[in-house]
C-alpha cells in the first residue's frame, strides 16, 4: 500500500481551488477529487505497519482549526526548472502543531519521519517545460487568490493508487480532532 496522511476539503471547496486549474500550457493539473494538503508521505507500507499507524493515528490528540488558503507559487531548482504549482496556506499554528504530531504518531508506528521541512501546500499541477512567461503571468495574475476559513475537523489516512491516468487517492480512515 502507498500511504501518506492528510487533510481533505469539501466538494465545494475543491471546486473553488479546480478554477485555478487551468490558463497554464505545460501543467498537468491535478484531478478536483485528488487536490488535498498532505501533512506526511508514508510511501509503500506492509499491512501490519499500516495497521500500527491506523492505532497511533486514533490516538492522536490536537484541536480543531480553520486555514485559510492563499497565494500560489512552485516548488523547483530555483525557480529554473519548476515542476509543481501550488496554493499556499496562511501562517498556522494549528497546523503546525498537528503535523508535528502526525510525524510523532508516524515514529511510534516504527516509520522514518520525514525529515525535511514542512512546507504546508495544495498541488494543483504538475509542471513540465511550462513556458517561463506563461508561468510569471500566472503567478502574478492569481496571486491575489484567498479561500477561507476553512474548518478543518479531521485528518486522513489515504491510500495513493497509482494508474494510468495519474494517481487517485482514496481515504482509507479518518481522525476527528478536539472540537
Ligand atoms: P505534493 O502534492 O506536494 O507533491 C501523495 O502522493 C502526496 O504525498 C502528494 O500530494 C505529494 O505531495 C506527497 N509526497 C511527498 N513526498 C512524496 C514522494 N516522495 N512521492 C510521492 N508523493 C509525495
Amino acid at each position: 500500500m502507498r500511504l501518506f496522511v492528510g487533510i481533505d476539503f469539501p466538494p465545494e471547496l475543491r471546486q473553488c481551488l479546480a478554477l485555478l486549474c487551468a490558463g497554464l500550457p505545460g501543467a498537468r493539473w491535478v484531478e478536483p477529487e485528488n487536490l488535498h494538503l498532505t501533512l506526511a508521505f508514508i510511501g509503500e507500507t506492509d499491512d501490519e505497519t499500516a495497521r500500527a499507524l491506523d492505532v497511533e493515528l486514533g490516538r492522536l490528540r490536537a484541536p480543531a482549526f480553520d486555514v485559510t488558503l492563499t497565494g500560489v507559487n512552485v516548488f523547483g531548482a530555483g525557480g529554473r526548472k519548476p515542476r509543481s504549482l501550488w496554493v499556499g496556506v496562511e501562517a498556522c499554528e494549528a497546523l503546525v502543531l498537528l503535523q508535528g504530531r502526525v510525524e510523532a504518531a508516524m515514529v511510534r508506528a516504527g516509520l522514518a519521519p520525514e525529515g525535511r521541512k514542512f512546507t504546508p501546500h495544495v498541488t494543483l499541477a504538475r509542471l513540465k517545460d511550462a513556458p517561463t512567461g506563461r508561468l510569471a503571468e500566472y503567478l502574478s495574475g492569481n496571486g491575489l487568490f484567498r479561500l477561507g476559513p476553512i474548518a478543518i475537523g479531521d485528518v486522513v489516512l489515504f491510500e495513493s493508487v497509482l494508474g494510468r491516468a495519474g494517481a487517485h487517492y482514496t481515504a482509507l480512515a479518518r481522525y476527528p480532532l478536539a472540537g
